[in-house]
Order: C-alpha cells, then structure tokens, then sequence
C-alpha cells in the first residue's frame, strides 16, 4: 500500500515530464472551505491530489500525440481525452484503492461543478486564489463566514454576502470598504501559480478514497500579487478582458504558453480540428 508520500513520487515522476504538476490536500482542507452543497463525500482525511497543466503540457504530451487522438474520431475534446488518457495511465496499478478522477469541466444533475479547482489549487498549496475579498487588506485570511461565496446553502446566487465588517485599512491607506466593482457586479476569483502567474490550468482532482493521512502537511501557496492595486488590476483583467491574456502576466513568469497553444485556446472549439489537421499535416512533411 502506497502512502501519502510514495504517491505524491509516483505522480510527479509520472506527470512532471508530460508538464502537469500535482499536489496532495486532505478532504477536511476542502471542506472546510467551501459551503455545505460543494462539499465531498469523503472523510476528512482522506487524500486528494489536484493536477495542473503548465506551459509544457501543450509540446511534451499534447502535440505529440495528436495524429493519433485524430484516428481515434472521438467526440471528447482532444485536450480532456489527452488528459484522461495520462491520468489513468498513471494511476493504473497503483496500489491504493478506488480511485475517484474528477475534471474541472464536470457538473452534476443540479448543474453545480463536481469540484471547485481554484480552492482545491489554493488548499493544495499549488497557487493562490485571489477573490474579491482579497481587496479587503493585504494577505487577508479569508474563511468561510467571512468570504462573499456565490452560493448560499441552498446553491442559490448570493451576490450580497460580500462585506467584511472588519474596518482594516489597506496598505495604500484607502477603506478596505471600499469595493472598486460596486455591490452588484459579479467578480470571479482567479488561481495564480509562482512560476507560470496564469499561465496553467487546473484539470482534475484525483479522490484516493481508501487512503488517509492524518499527518500531510500542508504547503501553504504563494501569495505573488501581494498589494491591493494588483489585485484589483488582477481582477479587473480576469474579468473584464481574460482573452486577451493579459491576467497571465501580472507577475514576471518563467514560461509562458507558445504561439501555437496560444492561438490553439483562442481557437474556437469547434474550429480546433481543422487546426489540429493542419499540425499534424505540418509535423509530417
Ligand atoms: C463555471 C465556470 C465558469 C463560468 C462562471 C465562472 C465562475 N467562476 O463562477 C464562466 C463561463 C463565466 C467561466 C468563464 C471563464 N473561465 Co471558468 N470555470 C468555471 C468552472 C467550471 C466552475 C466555477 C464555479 O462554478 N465556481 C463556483 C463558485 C461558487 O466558486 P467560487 O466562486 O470559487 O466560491 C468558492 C470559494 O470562494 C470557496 N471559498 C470560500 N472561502 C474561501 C477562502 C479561501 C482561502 C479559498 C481558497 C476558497 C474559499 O467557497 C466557495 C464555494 O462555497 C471552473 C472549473 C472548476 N470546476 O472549478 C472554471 C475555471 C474557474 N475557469 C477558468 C477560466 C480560465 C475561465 C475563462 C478565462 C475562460 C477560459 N476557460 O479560458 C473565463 C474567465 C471568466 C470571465 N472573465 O468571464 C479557470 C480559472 C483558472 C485560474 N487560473 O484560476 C478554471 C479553474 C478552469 C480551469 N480548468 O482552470 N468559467
């Protein structure tokens, strides 16, 4: 039987070199965080990994494989059935029991997402995920009483519980009451990772359900966007401009995605097969 440790090896020596990251958390981290209706199922030690995809992914697992995901003629978005593919290889013979793989793009019946990535990267210690509640002072601890979540218990939108009641000042002197967005406008919360800023993706998170860890240690994530100007510049990229990609710039990076996987995400999905043809056509002559 592996433990949380040998496991943790056996990931990265298998998923490093396809560029994906992966990071142990235990459930009560997750559960902890999140309300009631995106809780999972399992008991609070049991060990999760959450699997990144960084610049690399697209050259060392992606292109090279991509002739033969074409034969293949399957409906599945080429870049999930790649994903797939390498996790299941993975894990397969693993020694630890079920194993439950959850994507990023999965949602339930009551259309709620099987599992919320960017706290999963965050509890994981795998990147910082800024919220609007970050503005409320540098480096503020946000918990679960105190955050303005989207959902209430009952998963219903809940865009009024987003005031803190602290009277922090922030590190530039203004109120931390002070909400640029206004009460109303929807923000979303955006993972940056240390060495690639938003230049990765969260792909899955991976239930060992017969495994616990009392014991894992937790790695805290880096908090890179440090000042309430950035994080305000941050978001306001995230939401209002994200294709343009500027957000994935907001700290100095070491690697970013190349031309090609750049213009293959702005392609749109159901133009990425002609693209893909055409790779694949350029790869063989
Ligand atoms: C639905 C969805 C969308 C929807 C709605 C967005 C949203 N955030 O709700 C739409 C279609 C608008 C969308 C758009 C985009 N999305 Co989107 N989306 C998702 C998806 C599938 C689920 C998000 C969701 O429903 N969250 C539910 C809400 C309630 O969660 P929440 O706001 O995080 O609230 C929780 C936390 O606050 C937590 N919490 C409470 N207190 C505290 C305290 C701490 C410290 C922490 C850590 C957590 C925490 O509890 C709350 C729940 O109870 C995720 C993948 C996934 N499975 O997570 C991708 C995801 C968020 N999207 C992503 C991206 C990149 C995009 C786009 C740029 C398009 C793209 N794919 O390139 C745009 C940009 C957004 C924009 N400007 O419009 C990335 C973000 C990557 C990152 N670096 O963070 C994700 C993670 C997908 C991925 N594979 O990487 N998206």
């Amino acid at each position: 039987m592996e433990t949380s440790g040998t496991l943790l090896k056996h990931l990265n020596d298998k998923l490093n070199p396809l560029g994906m990251e992966v990071y142990l958390f235990k459930v009560s981290w997750y559960n902890e965080t999140v309300l009631p209706c995106f809780k999972l199922p399992y008991a609070d030690n049991v060990i999760c990994a959450v699997v990144l995809t960084v610049p690399a992914f697209f050259e060392s697992a992606f292109l090279p494989n991509v002739g033969k995901l074409l034969e293949q003629k399957q409906t599945k978005d080429p870049i999930d059935q790649c994903i797939a593919f390498h996790l299941n290889e993975t894990v397969s013979g693993l020694n630890v029991g079920d194993i439950n793989i959850m994507y990023d793009y999965e949602i339930l019946p009551n259309r709620r997402p099987k599992v919320l990535v960017q706290t999963a990267a965050h509890v994981a210690g795998a990147a910082f995920y800024y919220q609007r509640e970050h503005l409320l002072k540098p480096s503020v601890k946000l918990n679960k009483l105190e955050s303005s979540s989207h959902y209430d218990a009952a998963g219903d939108h809940n865009q009024n519980k987003g005031h803190c009641s602290h009277n922090c000042n922030a590190e530039d002197g203004t109120s931390s009451l002070i909400d640029p967005w206004g009460e109303k406008r929807k923000i979303y919360g955006v993972c940056i990772h240390p060495k690639y800023g938003g230049w990765f993706a969260i792909r899955a998170v991976l239930v060992f359900t017969e495994l616990e860890d009392a014991n894992l240690t937790k790695l805290e994530p880096t908090d890179c966007v440090k000042t309430r100007t950035e994080r305000i510049d941050l978001l306001d990229k995230f939401n209002g401009n994200w294709k343009d990609s500027t957000y994935r710039n907001v700290i100095q990076v070491k690697e970013k995605y190349s031309e090609l996987q750049t213009q293959y995400f702005l392609t749109l999905p159901k133009d990425r097969m002609q693209l893909l043809k055409q790779i694949v056509k350029n790869q063989t002559v």
